[in-house]
């Protein structure tokens, strides 16, 4: 088991002082430590963006991919080697604008990996420009007379694409997203936790005091995760009151057991002496 001096790497973390990604990388550790898992077992994922720099922090295996391309990516270490448990990193505008595209496959194949998106509403490392996920009026150098554009709802998305575990955590609630952490990686299937990580440098709306005075627990509430109805209509709440926690929870099986290759362990560790290749080609002839 990995202990969480050991997670540490010797790289200058470069991201602002107080920004929500210390508070998210600090949390993630802790649910790898808690979940019992060695480091070799873990691989991560990230896409470009102040939150592609978490692949630099964590001393596991890691792969800093190209922006919007983290859940291919992701995908693909995870059929390789379906041995690793496997957690992809994304900003809002990585995850939700260039990456869309990917959202509803990776969610309907219900492939085993765990999404975590660093919801900052801004472009953090380009510095400050409206991201699918920031509110209509947002001023921004390229929005400067406000957005008129409604946000894109991300839990909305992964309903409508029949992900089978949706979450919402808040990067100054660390105990609380640690579990949540913990639940998305324990989960078979595809996992979207799309966290709420303040930017201190970019956001002046939606800072850790926005949040504090109105996000909400919904396991205090009596919110039911096996309710597709219920967790549609908590995935729509945005206001005064904001609902954190398990949104909606499905067992089905991972992506990966539809092939029978996958039956015989991770491809990564099977022999391709093994593989009769004239015979393949011949067929595919
Ligand atoms: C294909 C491609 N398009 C655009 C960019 C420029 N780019 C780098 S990061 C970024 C957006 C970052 O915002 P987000 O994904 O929300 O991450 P954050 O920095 O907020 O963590 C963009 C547009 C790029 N690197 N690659
Ligand atoms: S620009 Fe924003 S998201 Fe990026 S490191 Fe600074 S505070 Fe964090
Ligand atoms: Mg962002």
């Amino acid at each position: 088991m990995v202990e969480l001096s050991e997670l540490g790497t010797p790289v200058e973390n470069t991201w602002c002082p107080g920004c929500g990604n210390f508070g998210l990388l600090m949390t993630f550790k802790n649910a790898l430590v808690e979940l019992g898992l060695e480091r070799e077992e873990v691989a991560i994922v990230a896409g470009i963006g102040c939150h592609g720099k978490i692949t630099d922090y964590v001393n596991v295996n890691a792969l800093h991919t190209i922006h919007g391309r983290v859940l291919p990516t992701a995908t693909g270490v995870k059929l390789a080697n379906h041995g690793l448990t496997v957690i992809g990193f994304a900003g809002d505008g990585d995850a939700y604008n260039i990456g869309i595209g990917h959202l509803p496959h990776a969610a309907r194949r219900n492939v085993d990996i765990t999404y975590v998106v660093h919801d900052n509403l801004v472009y953090g490392l380009t510095t400050g420009q409206t991201s699918p996920t920031s509110k209509r009026g947002y001023v921004s150098k390229t929005t400067p007379r406000g957005s008129f554009e409604p946000g894109i709802n991300p839990l909305v998305q992964a309903l409508a694409s029949d992900a089978s575990f949706v979450a919402r955590g808040f990067a100054g609630e660390p105990h609380h997203l640690r579990e949540l952490f913990k639940q998305a990686i324990s989960h078979e299937g595809f996992a979207l936790v799309d966290v709420l990580q303040p930017c201190v440098t970019w956001n002046r709306v939606n800072t850790y005091q926005f949040y504090r005075e109105r996000v909400y627990k919904l396991e205090e509430e009596g919110h039911d995760p096996g309710s597709f109805d219920e967790a549609y209509m908590r995935a729509r709440e945005w206001g005064d009151r904001i609902p954190i926690g398990v949104l909606y929870r499905e067992e089905r099986p991972a992506y990966r057991k539809n092939f029978p290759a996958l039956e015989k362990g991770p491809l990564a560790r099977q022999s391709p002496e093994k593989v009769d290749v004239k015979r393949l080609l011949k067929e595919f002839k």
